[in-house]
């Protein structure tokens, strides 16, 4: 609301506005009430009630307990931490901090990827805020956390109606002491697809004043022309450029030689000499195994001078042996998620690992005993997601012949599940490694995995197999994603496109070798925000034309549940994706010192019109919905 009062002043318009224009101008300060938040939550609730959560199956809520918050006294200070190394010292003096350390760095991934990984990203922002101070006084000698970015820029506005700028911005303030990480996807920004290169310069722009220290910046097909202009605006905004190789294949395996040491180490030197920071070796499949590991880690210390950041997925049950390997061969820095929040498809244990470590050259400085506290809270706010679950349960080394991004295993089975194929995903997990080989083995994290995805989905979806491509492929209508990839909108993978499958799916659609961001047109930002003022009917703020840059028709949908509900971040998660239950009485802070009381008294039958009555109590006084039945 500070921002919307600023930006319709008259003054400000007009442009006849001075330095002292914020302290002399105390009506911008005057916020309108949001009336009737009262009766929109009600009405979100009826609706949750009668109609579901979107996806979700299952209409009974079931019963929690209340998660254990670690108690921590808001009087006592925040340790500091590497927030404050990077602050004092600069880019350079962190970097030679890392490197002079004897300890192992350790980057908490709980915040992104492990719920990315385990739970399709689903975790709303209430409960991040829930324990991020406790975070930030127990963990102060975290590393980082990875808290922004990969699938959560979309998935905040697609599936829980937030604003991702607004989880920043509350996370940054609670936390204000551990470096925040952030995963960038290179020239695909938060997105699927390539973004002109002036959209990429302002989204690190914003990214890095809303509180983003370290992006780690990939391109999904291990092409550096695609990363260099991310590499070059980070620094310029004068945060930590982690760029990263994307670790496929083996590289003690003599019969996968596309992707051997020597080729990790090319990349590495190249992404070293384009600027990076820090080197991060992103396993996002968890496919580099201990040994292998190693022998990666110990070349690249000897061939590169800068900083490595190992990131893996614990999908096969061999990671925590790669993070000890990696260990003994010099990393820097490792990737971890909360022991309650580890495993399989995510990260390994944080707890398990710093518990490895103790007593030895490495030791983190981490406390066990707090990080059993944080744990606990994990433990009893996951099961509210469990219908997000994979069904993974237990490890798995098939992955070693899928290859699936840990990020993707539960997203994509969510998109199977979605299309009637839930009883065919061992058939879409072949066809995924079929799809990859057919595309000439390529490197598969978003969006190259998505392309992949998608192809299977199609190829099981309609009954076909890799023969009936090529016999019948000119007759096949191919997903859009993945005549995108074949016309090089993705950018090239290693060694080409392979030209027969190519041809069979562009047809007589040109295809381009260049780098997509040149031939995308920048982005005229005063005209977006214009156009997208107009569609909402209210002023835009830079991060609301920034979303919808990225995601325009998902921000516009959010846009009319936000103006449908209004704030929905304020309801317990339970509450959120369930309702209530008849009888049920929860309070709601919809402000700092307002708080409603909402109670449900009773759901009436369906009515000869398709609506169900709902009775509620609204702080005391009886009041009733109406929702339409949509089954
Ligand atoms: C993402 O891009 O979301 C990823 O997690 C890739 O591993
Ligand atoms: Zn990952």
């Amino acid at each position: 609301p500070f921002l919307e009062n600023v930006i319709q002043h008259p003054d400000f318009l007009k442009g006849t506005y001075n330095t002292s224009f914020i302290e002399s101008t105390p009506e911008l300060f005057e916020f309108p009430k949001r009336k009737d938040r009262g009766t929109k939550l009600l009405n979100y609730i009826g609706q949750t009630l009668v109609n579901g959560h979107p996806g979700l199956l299952s209409k009974e809520k079931p019963s929690f307990d209340a998660p254990r918050i670690p108690f921590t006294p808001v009087k006592q200070e925040y340790p500091a931490g590497t927030k404050q190394i990077l602050e004092q010292q600069g880019v350079k003096g962190l970097q030679q901090w890392i490197l002079d350390n004897k300890q192992l760095l350790v980057t908490d991934t709980t915040f992104r990827d492990a719920h990315q990984s385990l739970v399709a990203t689903r975790v709303r922002t209430h409960d991040l805020l829930n324990i991020s101070e406790a975070t930030g006084k127990l963990a102060p000698n975290l590393f980082s956390i990875e808290m922004w970015g990969g699938a959560t820029f979309d998935t905040t506005m697609r599936y829980l109606n937030e604003d991702p700028w607004e989880r920043l911005h509350l996370l940054r303030r609670r936390i204000p002491n551990i470096l925040f990480q952030m995963l960038f996807r290179g020239a695909n920004a938060v997105g699927y697809t390539n973004y002109p290169d002036n959209s990429i310069r302002k989204f690190i722009q914003l990214a890095a004043e809303s509180g983003i220290d370290i992006f780690r910046i990939f391109d999904s097909l291990n092409w550096t022309e695609n990363m260099k202009s991310a590499i070059y605006n980070v620094r310029e905004s004068g945060k930590v450029a982690e760029a990263a190789i994307c670790y496929t294949g083996d590289i003690l395996d003599p019969n996968r030689d596309k992707y051997s040491l020597t080729y990790y180490v090319a990349l590495a030197k190249e992404l070293e000499k384009s600027g990076a920071n820090i080197l991060a070796i992103k396993d996002m499949a968890g496919l580099l195994k201990p040994f292998a590991a190693y022998k990666l880690v110990k070349t690249l210390k000897e061939e590169i001078g800068i900083p490595i950041h190992l990131h893996t997925h614990d999908t096969s049950g061999n990671q925590m042996a790669t993070l000890i390997k990696a260990c003994e061969a010099g990393v820097d820095i490792v990737d971890t998620a909360i022991s309650s929040m580890s495993g399989v498809t995510s990260q390994p244990s944080l707890n398990g690992l710093v518990a490895s470590v103790q007593g030895q050259e490495w030791e983190t400085g981490l406390q066990p005993d707090n990080l059993q506290k944080l744990s606990d809270y994990w433990e009893d706010t996951r099961p509210y997601y469990a219908p997000f679950e994979s069904g993974m349960n237990a490890s798995n080394s098939e992955i070693y012949t899928h290859e699936m991004p840990g990020g993707q295993y539960t997203n994509l089975h969510q998109q199977a599940k979605g299309l009637g194929l839930s009883d065919r995903w061992e058939e879409v997990k072949k066809t995924y490694s079929t799809v990859n080989q057919m595309f000439g083995d390529i490197v598969k994290v978003t969006p190259s995995s998505k392309v992949v995805g998608d192809m299977a989905l199609f190829l099981v979806q309609n009954h076909l197999s890799e023969s009936d491509v090529y016999e019948k492929g000119n007759l096949l209508d191919f997903p859009e994603s993945v005549i995108n990839f074949f016309q090089g909108y993705l950018g090239q993978p290693t060694g080409g496109f392979p030209e027969k499958l190519r041809d069979i799916i562009l047809r007589e659609r040109d295809y381009f070798t260049c780098r997509p961001g040149e031939l995308l047109p920048p982005v005229d930002f005063d005209k977006v925000q214009e156009e997208l003022e107009t569609k909402i009917g209210r002023p835009a703020t830079e991060y609301d034309v920034m979303s919808y840059i990225m995601y325009p028709k998902v921000f516009l949908d959010r846009e009319k549940l936000f103006v449908e509900f209004d704030e929905l971040s304020v309801l317990d998660t339970p509450t959120f994706f369930h309702g209530l239950r008849v009888g049920e009485e929860i309070a709601v802070e919809i402000e700092l010192g307002k708080t409603l009381i909402i109670k449900l008294c009773a759901i009436g039958p369906l009515l000869e019109d398709g609506t169900k009555t709902i009775y509620f109590e609204l702080n005391g006084y009886p009041r009733e919905i109406t929702v339409r039945d949509q089954s």
